[in-house]
């Protein structure tokens, strides 16, 4: 006889599990919600969630706004897998120690010394679709709209649209504006938000429906009606730079819930122990600030130390290591070449463009620092994730960087061994049979991959030519196309590991 189902993560049997349920009243959290937050995917459930748990868990004026309601706009995946459970799900923290405190069951089922489980209970409403989403926003309790819509939902998707058919509907009633906080990692996010969100106002009708589905009545309708300067003078866009890394949550994730939890829980989320976020001052914010956020005027120094020494060097493994058939980021920040190079990535080319500049034994130790996060195999996170949308990513990782590094005169060819290494890595998957590429302007750079002719000068050439991944006047700078070129025949002829042996 088969044994019977074992019960789903609910509110009911929170007092049963061997983890600390939330230790506060859900309820009266639910009522003082005051975050809506719009893409509940992974990291938002692993990053804002768990600051807002903290948060719930303190207390008093700490809890103030601090619940969140989850928002899925499009494929509704999530909501539906954390609505049977009333929005609660399972925090496993991974540790780096890798020994098992034993328990039995397969590998994947036990417990590493160092990794925990907590059950998150701080999405306390959920709702789907985009009407639904600015009814939230609409909400006279919401006080931040955080968002995590990925590198590319701020120039297509229904974000902008949805925060300003909810800040109409604000307008409307009568109420105050919002603080709108970008937990993605792009450039000066926040002015990136403002900016999507003003330019979608401003095509916002006088007769628009706030239904969140304006399409079709923008401009046609007369355009703004003074929505637009309502939301530059009542809304904040606070920039911040989030960091944590969460990989995509594996069915052996919810094994090892089920197996130590004894409920089944569809959406847990697996994230390493570091954790940070750094947020532009605003007036009304939850005081996330009580849960470890820093509050800062300017998060511009912060944002470049993120974005270039580890989300750059993220990308560096992630490329190089797919190249090398790599499956995971730990194989590759442990393999000597790969690591020496990111190593000799942030010392001699990175820390230079820091803000200020930093000095190159101080970028090594952050180097070193970083290469052991990555180095958790716990986390189990693959290259190919870390490698998709690189069309939206490498922009701010490397291109920047390189950038700066050219108009003050100084060599570029590791970072370019990095964009190299992209390219390479579109190339094979634009070969027949070759793997998926992931991203969102996959069809026009393998397009472009297959009408270039062969070698290095028309691959540079083709997908400088169908991306921003360098801004426009540094991608025609002679010395910058050399570099890349170098880089690409140096990864044909020699391959990633000893590719990057060589600009180590
Ligand atoms: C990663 C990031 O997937 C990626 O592109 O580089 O998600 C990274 O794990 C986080 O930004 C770390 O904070």
């Amino acid at each position: 006889m088969r044994p019977p189902a074992p019960p789903r993560l609910r509110p009911h049997v929170l007092g049963r599990l061997r983890a600390a349920p939330p230790g506060y009243d859900r309820a009266a959290a639910a009522a003082a919600a005051g975050t809506v937050h719009l893409g509940l995917g992974a990291f938002a459930r692993a990053h804002l969630a768990a600051y807002a748990e903290d948060l719930l868990a303190a207390g008093g004026d700490a809890a103030a706004g601090a619940g969140i309601v989850g928002a899925s706009l499009r494929s509704g995946s999530v909501t539906a897998a954390l609505e049977p459970q009333a929005g609660l799900y399972t925090e496993i923290t991974s540790g780096p120690g890798g020994g098992s405190s034993g328990g039995g069951g397969s590998d994947d089922e036990r417990l590493r010394v160092d990794e925990r489980l907590r059950v998150i209970g701080s999405v306390v409403g959920l709702v789907h679709g985009e009407g639904a989403a600015a009814d939230a926003i609409a909400a006279p309790g919401t006080r931040a709209v955080t968002l995590t819509v990925t590198e590319t939902g701020y120039r297509s998707g229904p974000t902008a649209a949805v925060l300003v058919a909810g800040l109409a509907r604000r307008r409307a009633a009568g109420l105050g504006g919002v603080a709108v906080v970008s937990c993605d990692n792009v450039a000066a996010n926040g002015r990136v938000a403002r900016a999507a969100v003003l330019e979608r106002a401003e095509r916002h009708g006088a007769g628009a429906g706030a239904d969140g589905d304006d399409g079709g009545t923008g401009g046609s309708a007369g355009g703004d009606d003074g929505l637009a300067a309502w939301i530059a003078e009542h809304v904040r866009f606070p920039s911040s730079v989030v960091d944590r890394i969460v990989p995509a949550t594996t069915d052996a994730d919810r094994r090892l819930v089920l197996h130590h939890l004894g409920v089944a829980d569809a959406a847990p989320v697996r994230g390493e122990a570091h954790r940070s976020w750094v947020i532009e001052r605003a007036p009304g914010l939850p005081a996330w600030d009580r849960a470890g956020a820093l509050l800062v005027d300017d998060v511009t120094p912060w944002e470049r130390r993120k974005l270039r020494t580890v989300n750059g060097p993220h990308s560096a493994l992630a490329y190089l290591g797919a190249l090398a058939g790599l499956e995971t980021i730990d194989r590759a920040a442990t393999d000597p070449a790969l690591a020496r190079f990111v190593a000799a990535l942030v010392a001699d080319e990175v820390a230079t463009t820091l803000e200020p500049p930093l000095p190159a034994a101080a970028a090594s130790d952050l180097a070193r620092a970083t290469l052991v996060r990555f180095a958790d195999a716990s986390l189990g996170h693959r290259c190919a994730q870390v490698a998709a949308d690189g069309s939206q990513k490498l922009r701010q990782r490397i291109g920047d960087p390189l950038a700066a590094r050219v108009g003050a005169g100084e060599r570029v060819d590791r970072l370019a061994l990095v964009l190299g290494a992209w390219m390479a890595w579109v190339a094979r998957c634009s070969a027949p049979a070759g793997p998926p590429l992931v991203d969102p302007l996959a069809e026009r750079l393998i397009d472009a991959v297959r009408r270039a002719s062969a070698g290095p000068p028309a691959l540079v050439d083709a997908l400088l030519g169908a991306t921003d991944v360098l801004p426009a006047e540094v991608a025609d700078e002679p010395a910058v196309r050399t570099a890349l070129i170098r880089a690409l025949a140096l990864l044909d002829e020699h391959g990633p590991r000893r590719a990057a042996e060589l600009l180590s």
